[in-house]
């Protein structure tokens, strides 16, 4: 009956987390269980709060703008602060950029060893459409020795300790990993847990998905417009059918859909865009590291691995394509760079 088919065993996020610390030597510290809690706060509250925005007439323009100079809107600068509480609030946290501030914050008071840059609501222009939007999070531990400041996030994103996202969609959903594969979550907003889903997931190695703003293709290098034209053409192994087209406009979704359902995703530099439009500590790196844990691969226009790269300024972009191996390892192809 339906009391026996009902899973009394669920493996929540804390549970996950819990069990995590146990086992694994690397992240032996409660520090680390304590900050995925504080995380997993923050993305049950910024989800609550988008999801109740239109309602509680939160949309519109606050007048304020960001970094990087793009409008500002109530829910970045709210989803900012409940990010920035959260973690400063954790006591595990010294280090915090987030895409909504110009500077770094050091939190002076607190003793934690975690330095950890965000995109709060990544997507923004896609909220007051009801479009999935997402949180996203890398974390690295503070250099031997550091008391927190900016060197201890100007690295190799090799050295990341751990990336997620959370994408607020249908449901709201939580991709993490700390090196060691990614696991999958979605929000039982009942439980209010995040339930393990997703164990393990492997991406598709191949799949005729293509995500680019085509829109800029004028702008693009002539290699690119090819390359792009190039996924047009009949394919052979498709028995002569082209690739297929999804473009979100949110870093996240579309990300989320090329772990799902492969493909390949990229925001290439263009003549508007010279370093590329996504940031690399809080885009491109934590997004490269869940793609490569998965089985996929992140490369920028010229090929060389995103995690190689390291940012000078807080603030730094780079161009992206990531996804299936075999879609990336193409590109590799068309710009001499297969090995
Ligand atoms: P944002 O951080 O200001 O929201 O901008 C980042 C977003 C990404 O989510 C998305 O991949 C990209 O910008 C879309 O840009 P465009 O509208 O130029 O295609
Ligand atoms: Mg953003």
């Amino acid at each position: 009956d339906s009391a026996e088919s009902i899973n009394t065993d669920i493996v929540t996020l804390s549970r996950y987390i819990l069990e995590k610390q146990r086992y694994s030597a690397k992240h032996a510290t409660g520090e680390f269980s304590l900050l995925l809690n504080s995380l997993q706060f923050a993305f049950k509250f910024i989800s609550q709060t988008i999801r109740r925005a239109e309602l509680v007439n939160l949309m519109g323009l606050s007048g304020a703008s960001n970094a990087t100079g793009d409008q500002q809107k109530k829910l970045d600068v709210l989803g900012d602060e409940i990010f920035i509480n959260a973690m400063k609030t954790s006591g595990n946290v010294k280090v915090l950029v987030s895409e909504e501030q110009e500077d770094l914050l050091v939190f002076r008071n607190n003793s934690g060893s975690y330095a950890i840059c965000c995109d709060p609501i990544d997507g923004s222009s896609n909220l007051d459409a009801g479009v999935s939007v997402g949180t996203i999070v890398s974390l690295f531990r503070l250099l031997p020795d550091s008391s927190g400041s900016i060197k201890d996030v100007l690295r190799s994103g090799r050295e990341m300790v751990a990336a997620c996202y959370a994408m607020y969609g249908a449901s709201t959903h939580v991709m993490l990993t700390t090196g060691d594969g990614v696991d999958g979550f979605t929000l039982d907003t009942n439980l209010g847990e995040f339930i393990l889903t997703y164990p393990n997931l492997h991406m598709p190695l191949e799949c005729p998905i293509y995500s680019i703003n085509e829109g800029n293709t004028l702008y693009w290098e002539q290699h690119i417009q090819d390359f792009v034209n190039g996924l047009k053409e009949p394919q052979q192994f498709l028995n002569g059918k082209p690739y297929s087209s999804r473009y979100i406009g949110s870093m996240v979704a579309d990300v989320h859909r090329t772990l799902l359902y492969g493909g390949l995703f990229s925001y290439p530099c263009d003549r508007k865009n010279k370093h590329g439009k996504l940031r690399l500590l809080y885009e491109a790196f934590p997004m490269a590291f869940l793609v490569e844990q998965a089985g996929g691969k992140a490369v920028n226009d010229k090929g060389e691995r995103i995690l190689d790269l390291t940012p000078e300024h807080i603030h730094d972009k780079s161009s992206i394509w990531l996804g299936s191996a075999y879609e990336i390892d193409r590109y590799l192809q068309h710009i001499g760079k297969q090995q």
